[in-house]
Formats: C-alpha cells, sequence, structure tokens
C-alpha cells in the first residue's frame, strides 16, 4: 500500500525550473524530497503524513507490513531501500547487532525529550543511540462478554475446544509461541530445539481452534460477530472497547508481551535527513496526541499524554492499570526461523 503525498510532490515541483543542464529550484527546500517509510499497516495516521508533507515538503511513501520478520525479510533482501522503519524492540536488537542501523543525531532531534525516560535507554537499545520510541503496547485477552461468560484470563482458557471456530489471534509465530513457552513456565526468549518440541504438542491443539489469523486488523472479525474471543494487539482491543463496552481486555495472568516499537533508519537509508526531520514531527505533542487518538496504543511520549482525554487515558487496553506481568522480548537469532516453521507447518495441517 502507499500513501504517497502527490500533493507535496506538486507544490515542490511547481516552484522548481529546468534550467541548462538540470533542475534547480526556486524553493529553499532544494529539489524534491521524499521518505520512504516502511511501517506496521494500522499504525500510521494519513493525518500526520500529511501534516508532515504540508510542514517540510517532504513526500511520504508508505509501505506497510504485519510483522518484525516480514519487515526483516524485505529490508535484508535489499529489494527497496527505506528511510524509516519501525521495528519492535526484539528486533531493534538483532539490527542494531548486525549493523543494519544508523546512529540518530539528536541534535535533529531535539524532541526526543518528550519521551517518558521509561522509554528510553531500554536493553533494546541502552545508549538510545538508534531508535526513536513510537508506541509500546500489549498482547493480550480481548472477550465479547455478550458472548463469553466464562472468565477467560489465560492463555489455557482461551484454547478450549469449546471455542473452536470462535478465535481470531494476530497472525505472528514469535508471539503464538511466546503464548505456549510462558504457559509451560518458560521465558518467551527462550527458543530452542528442545522448548519448541515441546511447544508442539499444546500449538497442535490450539492452533486449529483459530478461525481468524490476522494482525492487521484483528479486531474486524470481533466487530462483525465471527468470532467471540481473541488474543490481539492491545490498540486493537482499545477500539474495541471504545466502540462496545462489551468487549473485555485481559492480559493473559500466564504473562504478556509488552512490546515497544520504534522509529529506526536503516544504514543504507538514502534520505536520512528526511528520517529524522519525520522522527521529530512525530514527538511532538500535538502530533503524537493525533496517533493515540487513532491507534490507541500506550503512547510513551509524556508530553503528549498530557493532551489525552481521561477517556482515553482510562481505556484498560491502552493503560492497563495494576502492576500486570509484562515482558519484552529479546533477540533470539536464528532460532526465528524455527519458529516460523513450527507455526506454519502446524497450521497447514489444519
Ligand atoms: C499495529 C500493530 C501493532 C504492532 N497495527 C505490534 N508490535
Amino acid at each position: 500500500m502507499q500513501a504517497t503525498g502527490m500533493r507535496g510532490i506538486a507544490i515542490v515541483a511547481a516552484i522548481c525550473l529546468v534550467a541548462v543542464g538540470g533542475w534547480s529550484c526556486t524553493s529553499n527546500r532544494g529539489p524534491k524530497q521524499e521518505l520512504n517509510l516502511f511501517a506496521w499497516s494500522e499504525y500510521v495516521p494519513q493525518s500526520v503524513i500529511d501534516g508532515f508533507t504540508r510542514r517540510t515538503g517532504i513526500a511520504v511513501n508508505y509501505e506497510t507490513f504485519s510483522s518484525n520478520e516480514e519487515m526483516l525479510a524485505k529490508l535484508i533482501s535489499g529489494a527497496q531501500r527505506y528511510d524509516v522503519i519501525q521495528p519492535s524492540e526484539y528486533t531493534v536488537a538483532a539490527l542494531i547487532k548486525e549493523g543494519r542501523l544508523r546512529a540518530v543525531d539528536w541534535s535533529k532531534v531535539p524532541n526526543i525529550k518528550n519521551i517518558d525516560p521509561r522509554y528510553t535507554h531500554r536493553p533494546h537499545d541502552p545508549q538510545q543511540q538508534y531508535t526513536v520510541p513510537w508506541m509500546a503496547g500489549s498482547v493480550g485477552i480481548v472477550v465479547n462478554t455478550d458472548k463469553v461468560t466464562d472468565d477467560v484470563r489465560g492463555y489455557r482458557d482461551v484454547f478450549q475446544p469449546k471455542y473452536a471456530g470462535r478465535i481470531v489471534v494476530v497472525d505472528d509465530p514469535r508471539e503464538i509461541v511466546a503464548w505456549a513457552l510462558v504457559t509451560l513456565g518458560k521465558g518467551p526468549d527462550e527458543v530452542t530445539p528442545a522448548t519448541l518440541a515441546q511447544v508442539k504438542p499444546l500449538l497442535q491443539q490450539w492452533l486449529p481452534l483459530v478461525k481468524v489469523f490476522d494482525s492487521d486488523s484483528p479486531k474486524t472479525a470481533l466487530l462483525n460477530g465471527d468470532v467471540d474471543l481473541g488474543i490481539v494487539w492491545s490498540g486493537e482491543a482499545a477500539l474495541l472497547y471504545n466502540q462496545d463496552r462489551k468487549f473485555a481486555y485481559h492480559l493473559p495472568v500466564e504473562g504478556a508481551h509488552l512490546f515497544v516499537d520504534n522509529l529506526a533508519i536503516p544504514a543504507d537509508a538514502a534520505n536520512p535527513d528526511a528520517a529524522m526531520a519525520f522522527m521529530n514531527y512525530i514527538l511532538e505533542p500535538e502530533v503524537s496526541r493525533l496517533i493515540s487518538a487513532d491507534f490507541p496504543y500506550t503512547n510513551p511520549n509524556r508530553e503528549a499524554r498530557k493532551l489525552l482525554s481521561p477517556a482515553e487515558l482510562q481505556n484498560p487496553a491502552s493503560y492497563p492499570p495494576g502492576d500486570p506481568k509484562l515482558e519484552t522480548f529479546g533477540d533470539i537469532g536464528g532460532a526465528a526461523v524455527q519458529i516460523d516453521k513450527l507455526v506454519t507447518d502446524i497450521k497447514a495441517a489444519g
């Protein structure tokens, strides 16, 4: 999907003149600039992209992905060069290790000061050299309480034969395997041939019960009444809750993933200055608040949070009350391939 800011291109082109030997431009912005953004689907409001183009004249090409692994594969293939990508914490760690990110020049991104210090210098970027936190969130259980009256608080509660054909989950092997690992008392990063052999029988019971695998918009199957419960991104659950209070969100008792999604610049980016201008723009409190309005995840921008309404801050999926058991993921290196194969094979066996 591409959402090129064509208006931005037109405006910049209109004030440029063909001169002998090439293009010259009367604008102090120089020749046409662009930003190639590769980000999760349903995560970057069009209003934010348009606002950035209006402000800077930089046209944005927005291409989407549905998982970290999909993003990595495209990035590494080199088929396309990107200026800004949006990896989760564990993928940031892998990218830094492989030297695939370019350090941010913080003098060009002074708005980083708006980020709550709880979301900087985290283990995936301990020196805070490469990343700008975008949104954090969790992966938890959503229940249509009109249809499901039992208390569904853990993964084992979701994956019961009586819910066969009534479940939606994100289509994300790393997440799915983590649910099985923590159910067996292991950590989400404890991925070895031995632990994968242990989770396999559990996943063989669980996955055939799932009706819909959808990472882009798992809320849709719930809203349409195609399914009655699921395991989804917290922002999707927050949107469901806003739509109808019958959709309850619970963080699984066994433990859940706290993801921290970030903007980062690939080492080979062609337009790093445009990338840093974009980073700085989305860190403005008024802009960040627009992101929360459309995609109500946990906003790590302290100044933006001050602008959110009490209703936004009280949404239990966006800002879970209490002290839930949440854990970030770490880089598991090549084991990611085995995870992918395990889940793909079980899904195919039906
Ligand atoms: C946005 C998906 C949230 C990203 N559509 C989970 N890391």
